[in-house]
């Protein structure tokens, strides 16, 4: 439907009836920072559909493929152009303001929700700018090239440091700690994701059944649009704004 940004949707008084928000973001918050989404029109990496980089398997066909993909991703993440924007900050005020629980969770690898404020946050997809350690599992600050024969702190062995992300087949990061918060959240809000990946995109249905209400804030409808109890659909620098106002 046709949404006035005036609407404050989410006013004080309606803050106070709810004690407990998560928030699940995807890549179209961070669209209007300059980071391309994954289904857009533009979706494309030299050619490669995700699934061809975004894959364990492909980090052992092809890892100076993969390295470069996520190299080039995070020199875009750290150039001066890049930043956050008013969605990213109305959440980390919303964050700020809102006296009950509040958890973040983001698909994103970007760090534009740190950069705005956020704190209780969990990147499920993992982060761009760390690397772990395949034999220890532990994690490295990255924030230039990863090469595929960079030597490890922990181990002091070449080739086993790969980008802290979560591929397709892998399991996403925290879930008992995202599933137990789900369940006794009475606010569910949804922002710029397709709703193609699971277990993120079954996040609504968890919400739903924990009793709470369900929002999605997205430039169109979702895959997963018919499971929330309440849209609005536009740019999330506006609709979302207008939404935690
Ligand atoms: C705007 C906007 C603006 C644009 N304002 N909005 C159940 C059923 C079927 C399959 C599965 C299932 N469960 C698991 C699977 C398999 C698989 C999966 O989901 N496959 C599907 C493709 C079907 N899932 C997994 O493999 C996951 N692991 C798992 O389930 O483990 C369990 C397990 C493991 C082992 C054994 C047994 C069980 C892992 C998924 C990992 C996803 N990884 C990626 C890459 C991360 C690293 C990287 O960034 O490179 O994560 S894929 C990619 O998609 C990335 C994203 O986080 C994720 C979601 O994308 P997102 O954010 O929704 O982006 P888009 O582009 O799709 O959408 C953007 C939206 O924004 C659009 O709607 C736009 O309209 C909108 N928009 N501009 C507001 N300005």
């Amino acid at each position: 439907g046709v949404f006035f940004p005036s609407d404050p949707v989410i006013s004080c008084a309606e803050k106070m009836k709810y004690q407990s928000i998560v928030v699940l973001t995807g890549a179209g918050i961070s669209a209007e920072s300059g980071i391309r989404t994954f289904r857009g029109a533009d979706g494309l990496w030299e050619n490669h559909r995700l699934e061809d980089v975004a894959t364990p398997e492909a980090f052992i066909r092809d890892p100076q493929l993969v390295q470069r993909f996520y190299n080039e991703r995070r020199r875009q993440l750290l150039s001066p152009d890049i930043a956050p924007n008013a969605a990213h900050r109305a959440l980390a005020q919303l964050e700020q303001n809102f006296p009950g629980d509040f958890l973040l969770v983001t698909q994103n690898i970007d760090d534009l929700h740190e950069r705005a404020g956020s704190r209780n946050l969990i990147h499920m997809h993992g982060e761009l700018l760390k690397a772990r350690c395949v034999i220890s599992g532990e994690l490295f600050p990255i924030r230039s090239d990863l090469g595929t024969e960079a030597v490890c702190d922990c181990c002091q062995r070449g080739g086993t440091l790969r980008p802290h992300v979560v591929w397709f087949g892998e399991m996403p990061l925290e879930m008992d700690r995202i599933y137990h918060t789900l369940g006794e959240c009475d606010l569910f809000i949804s922002v710029g994701t397709s709703g193609n990946v699971y277990p993120a995109a079954g996040f609504v249905e968890c919400a739903n059944m924990a009793g709470a209400h369900s929002v999605e804030l997205n430039l169109e409808r979702s895959s997963v649009g018919d499971a929330f109890a309440e849209h609005h659909h536009g740019p999330a620098s506006e609709v979302v704004t207008a939404f935690v106002r």
